[in-house]
């Protein structure tokens, strides 16, 4: 059994504790542990044998009892009990968005429901009218969780934000081995997809034997799926798929172009090959005719061979690269370097972990020259937002700080403001006037018609106080899908506004997602890229923003949190007819 795997049983146990209403600390208990030994990356096994498992974070006695129970015979008493009395099919129920514990226990105890398409057959129906606070609405809610559901159940991709430093530690592992030159991660990772089918590794040595021995007895791997001279796969005990190719330095400019991908920009790259006679694989370039093969250490050689200067990894999709490319007009991608502030970040007075004083600190060490601080309003479901009583006591407290940063730093005050159902803001225009910045957001009525929610985007965006538009589409990855909003219609709206979109950089989130900033930026719609923070240490998480920014074929210019000081303030006057 995988790590992930005994998580998974972990999460079922918390599941069944929930629908049976059992006690919270109790079924909290099981969610920790399932949280922390899901990321565990060591074999479980070994540690139980050096007596180490209650080390590990969010497992005590009782836990650590469990998992031996559980290594040593393959499963777990108290799970098996427990789901002889629950159905399976009543825990899926629970996974439905919108469908909490009571109302999976209603379905279950109330109407005899036990699985998910029982439960969509009764909603279509008309069946589930009789039960208690099962009104139109709430059936209409129950419908769309299903079918989001339905697309989770057979989407297995795993967030970038997981996937992307499992590869990094992985391939960190792989370099250390001797006779080890080059190594890439490559793939959909390269790429910057926010999701991920399998992590993809091309290191170059002479010796692949010894690499690929090494590679599939790591600590962290639950299964060998492969086990071949120039390909293994292995499955890692966070649940992730690692495919490793090993080849001799002389191909890496091939193999790294070819397992990058994308499979449509490959082709169209063999394609223009054999229209200079050559064939072209992970290998080499092999002229048809036959003749020497042309083999390239570098991805510049193999583009150069084409006729086409270097593209990026993170626009490598058939989707106009290769073409702006052939013409010199391929975009100059923003770089992390790029970034000098932060324009979206919680404090403790709203749901954040820090202060304003801390915050600005870890911004500081970050080497950022602004920040905002946006907190939450009172309007927002979220607790502890900011009535305008607070809002204004906590200005006196950023201006103070401000200070007393004396300019290594300048920290703005600004909100985060809820767009409420109706579609009306959470400030009256007084108060807005008196911020530096203003950022409105989506965080309920997300399930609303096209229509209504695309009016309450306009409605902001028309709004010469609001500044920015936060996570624009509201998905988290991978559990909610985004607002269906007409996206020709707010791009046309902040043109004409001169409102700035977000990407927000937060792996859960990564929104704008990278083809409509791409469409944004050609709207001339400035972008903004923001970790959204809660916490200093998710000030990191800018990377993923700059991913995404670069998948959208964004340049720096276009991004108003890489803007020295000076023009930022010179925008914000604008804006503010000064
Ligand atoms: P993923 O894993 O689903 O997130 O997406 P990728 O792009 O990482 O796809 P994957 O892991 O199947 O393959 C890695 C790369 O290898 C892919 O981007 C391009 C290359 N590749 C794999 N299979 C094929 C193929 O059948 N044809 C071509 N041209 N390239 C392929
Ligand atoms: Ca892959
Ligand atoms: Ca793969
Ligand atoms: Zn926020």
């Amino acid at each position: 059994m995988t790590n992930s795997e005994m998580a998974a049983m972990f999460d079922r146990i918390a599941d069944m504790l929930e629908i049976k209403g059992e006690n919270v600390h109790r079924i909290l208990a099981y969610r920790n542990a399932a949280n922390s030994i899901g990321q565990f990356p060591r074999d479980l096994r070994i540690v139980a044998a050096e007596g180490g498992l209650e080390e590990i974070s969010g497992v005590g006695k009782v836990i650590a009892e469990k998992i031996a129970e559980i290594l040593e015979t393959g499963t777990l008493q108290f799970y098996e009990n427990l789901a002889a009395e629950i159905p399976p099919g009543v825990v899926d129920i629970l996974h439905i968005n919108g469908v909490g514990p009571k109302k999976a226990r209603m379905f279950w105890q109330g109407a005899g429901i036990t699985d998910v398409p029982s439960l969509e057959a009764a909603a279509r129906e008309g069946k589930l009218a009789g039960l208690p606070s099962m009104g139109a609405k709430s059936i209409a809610r129950v419908l769309e969780g299903i079918e989001s559901f339905n697309r989770r159940a057979t989407d297995t991709r795993t967030p970038l934000g997981v996937a992307l430093p499992t590869a990094e530690r992985i391939l960190a592992m792989i370099m250390q081995i001797e006779g080890v030159g080059k190594g890439a991660i490559a793939g959909s990772i390269r790429r910057a997809l926010p999701t991920i089918g399998d992590v993809d590794l091309v290191v170059t040595a002479q010796d692949a034997t010894m690499v690929m021995d090494i590679f599939v007895q790591m600590d962290e791997v639950a299964r060998v799926l492969g086990h071949g001279p120039t390909k293994s796969s292995v499955e890692l005990q966070n649940g992730l798929q690692v495919d490793l190719r090993v080849l001799p330095e002389e191909h890496w400019g091939t193999a790294l172009v070819y397992f990058t991908g994308s499979k449509n920009h490959g082709i169209k790259l063999r394609t223009m090959a054999l229209a200079k006679g050559l064939s072209l694989n992970e290998w080499a370039f092999t002229p048809v005719d036959g003749g020497e093969e042309i083999l390239c250490a570098t991805e510049e050689a193999v583009y150069s061979q084409i006729g086409l200067p270097y593209i990026p990894p993170e626009i490598r999709e058939d989707m106009g690269e290769i073409e702006a490319a052939q013409k010199g007009k391929l975009p100059k991608l923003i770089q992390l370097s790029d970034i000098h502030a932060d324009l979206h970040m919680h404090t403790v007075w709203s749901d954040g972990t820090a202060t304003v004083q801390e915050m600005a600190e870890a911004a500081l060490e970050r080497g950022r020259k602004y920040i905002v601080i946006t907190d939450h309003s009172h309007g927002a479901t979220i607790a502890n937002g900011l009535s305008i009583e607070r809002l204004l006591e906590q200005q006196i407290e950023v201006r103070r700080v401000d200070a007393e940063m004396g300019g290594a730093i300048r920290v703005f005050h600004g909100t985060e403001m809820e767009i409420k159902a109706d579609g009306t803001l959470d400030f009256p225009d007084e108060i807005l006037e008196q911020l530096d910045f203003v950022i409105a957001s989506l965080h309920v009525g997300l399930r609303q018609p096209r229509v209504q929610v695309t009016q309450r985007l306009l409605n902001a965006l028309n709004n010469p106080n609001v500044d920015l538009i936060g996570h624009p589409r509201g998905q988290l990855i991978p559990e909610r899908d985004p607002a269906d909003l007409d996206m020709d219609a707010v791009f046309a709206t902040a043109q004409k506004t001169g409102t700035a979109l977000e990407i927000n950089a937060n792996p859960h989130r990564l929104d704008l997602e990278a083809q409509y900033a791409r469409r944004a930026a050609e709207f001339g719609i400035p972008i903004c890229i923001d970790t959204d923070a809660h916490r200093p240490e998710t000030m990191d998480l800018m990377r993923y923003g700059v991913m995404t920014a670069r998948r959208g074929w964004i340049e720096a210019s276009q991004v108003i949190n890489t803007w020295p000081l000076e023009q930022f303030m010179q925008w914000l006057d604008k804006r503010n007819g000064r």
